[in-house]
C-alpha cells in the first residue's frame, strides 16, 4: 500500500514536470515557479482517496491479474487528474465558503501575495486535466469517452455548487426550505459525482467497459457520495480540526447542512426559534448557540444511527450486484469511508 502510494506520487512529479514545460506556453522563470508553488500547495497534499480508487479500482477490475508499469501509470495519471479537478473545485470552494484553513494550512487565497490570483489558479488546474489527458490517452479508444466524462461530471458539481450557494442568498435566509429533499440534491451533484462515480468511471473505461450499461454502479456510488457529504457536514461541526484540516463554516455560511436539517426536523418551536436566531451569523456567540442546540438534540447519535442505517443499506445494494468484481470495487471505496474522521 505504501508502495503504491509512494509510485502514485511519482507519477505526479512526471505530469507536474511535463505541464511546466508545456510546449503550448512560453514559460517565464516566475511564471514556472508560480505554477510549480501553486500545484505542490494545492494538488498532492489530502488523503488521495479519489485518485488511489482509480489504480485499486481498475486491479479489482482486472480480478487479481498483475498490472504492467504503462497501465499503472495511465491509472495513476486518471487518478491524478480527478485529484487535479478536487483542486480547482476546493480553491474556488475555499473563496467562496469563506474558509480559512484546508489540509492543515490556510486556504491558497489567503496566502500572502495570492489573494484573488487564486481564481486563476482554479482555472489553470482545470485547464491542466484535459492537457493531461491529451499527452497520455489521446490515441486510446476511449479517449473521447474520458473527455466526456471528466466534462459532464464537472457540469454536475458546478451545478450542485450553485444550488448550494443560492440557498444560502443574504436576504432571503428561510430555514423552513432546509429539507432532506433539498439536501439530498445539493450533496448529489457537488459531491457524489466527482468524489465516488468518476474514479470509477475512469477505471471501467480503461477496463474497456462502456459506461452506460453500469448505471447500477452510478447509482449505488451516488448513494455512497450521498453518505460521504452527510459525515463532511457532521465532521464541519463535530469534527477534530486538526484531524480534518479545516475549520467548519456552514453554520456561519447559513448551509443547508444535514446537521442543520435534522435539528429543524427534531426541534420544538421554542428550539427552531434558536435556530431561526441564530443560524448563518458570523458572530461566535450565535455559532456557540447553535452548537449547544444541536448537543442538546443528541444529533451525534442521531448521525451515528443513520451511519449505521446507510452503511446497511449500502452492503445489500453491493451484495446485490451480479459481478463479483464490481462488488470489491464497491466495498473497498466503502470501507475507505466507514466511520471516517477525516
Ligand atoms: C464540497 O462542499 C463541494 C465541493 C468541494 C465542490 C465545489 C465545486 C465547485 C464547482 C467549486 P463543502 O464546501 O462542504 O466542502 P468543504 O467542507 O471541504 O469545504
Ligand atoms: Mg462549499
Ligand atoms: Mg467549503
Ligand atoms: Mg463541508
Amino acid at each position: 500500500m505504501a508502495d503504491l502510494k509512494s509510485t502514485f506520487l511519482n507519477v505526479y512529479s512526471v505530469l507536474k514536470s511535463e505541464l511546466l514545460h508545456d510546449p503550448a506556453f512560453e514559460f517565464s522563470d516566475d511564471a514556472r515557479n508560480w505554477v510549480d508553488r501553486m500545484l505542490d500547495y494545492n494538488v498532492p497534499g489530502g488523503k488521495l482517496n479519489r485518485g488511489l480508487s482509480v489504480i485499486d479500482s481498475y486491479r479489482l477490475l482486472k480480478e487479481g491479474q498483475a498490472l504492467n508499469d504503462d497501465e499503472i501509470f495511465h491509472a495513476s495519471a486518471l487518478g491524478w487528474c480527478i485529484e487535479w479537478l478536487q483542486a480547482y473545485f476546493l480553491v474556488l470552494d475555499d473563496i467562496m465558503d469563506n474558509s480559512h484553513t484546508r489540509r492543515g494550512q490556510p486556504c491558497w487565497f489567503r496566502v500572502p501575495k495570492v489573494g484573488m490570483i487564486a481564481a486563476n489558479d482554479g482555472v489553470l488546474l482545470r485547464n491542466h486535466i484535459p492537457r493531461i489527458l491529451k499527452k497520455h490517452f489521446r490515441g486510446k479508444p476511449y479517449y473521447v469517452d474520458l473527455l466526456d466524462l471528466f466534462n459532464e461530471v464537472e457540469f454536475q458539481t458546478a451545478s450542485g455548487q450553485m444550488i448550494d450557494l443560492i440557498t444560502t442568498l443574504e436576504g432571503e435566509k428561510d430555514l423552513s426550505k432546509y429539507t432532506l429533499t433539498l439536501h439530498r440534491r445539493i450533496v448529489q451533484y457537488k459531491t457524489a459525482y466527482y468524489s465516488f462515480y468518476l474514479p470509477v468511471a475512469c477505471a471501467l473505461l480503461m477496463a474497456g467497459e462502456d459506461l452506460d450499461n453500469h448505471v447500477d454502479v452510478k447509482n449505488i456510488l451516488v448513494e455512497m457520495g450521498t453518505y460521504f457529504q452527510v459525515q463532511d457536514d457532521y465532521l464541519d461541526c463535530f469534527g477534530d480540526p486538526q484531524t480534518i484540516g479545516k475549520i467548519g463554516t456552514d453554520i456561519e455560511d447559513f448551509k443547508c447542512s444535514w446537521l442543520v436539517v435534522k435539528a429543524l426536523e427534531l426541534s420544538n418551536e421554542q428550539q427552531k426559534k434558536v435556530l431561526h436566531e441564530n443560524y448563518g451569523k458570523a458572530d461566535p456567540e450565535n455559532v456557540a448557540k447553535v452548537k449547544a442546540l444541536y448537543n442538546e438534540l443528541n444529533l451525534q447519535a442521531v448521525f451515528e444511527e443513520y451511519e449505521n442505517g446507510s452503511y446497511a443499506k449500502l452492503v445489500s445494494s453491493i451484495e446485490a450486484h451480479p459481478s463479483k468484481a464490481v462488488q470489491a470495487v464497491l466495498k473497498s471505496f466503502l470501507a475507505k469511508i466507514y466511520k471516517r474522521q477525516k
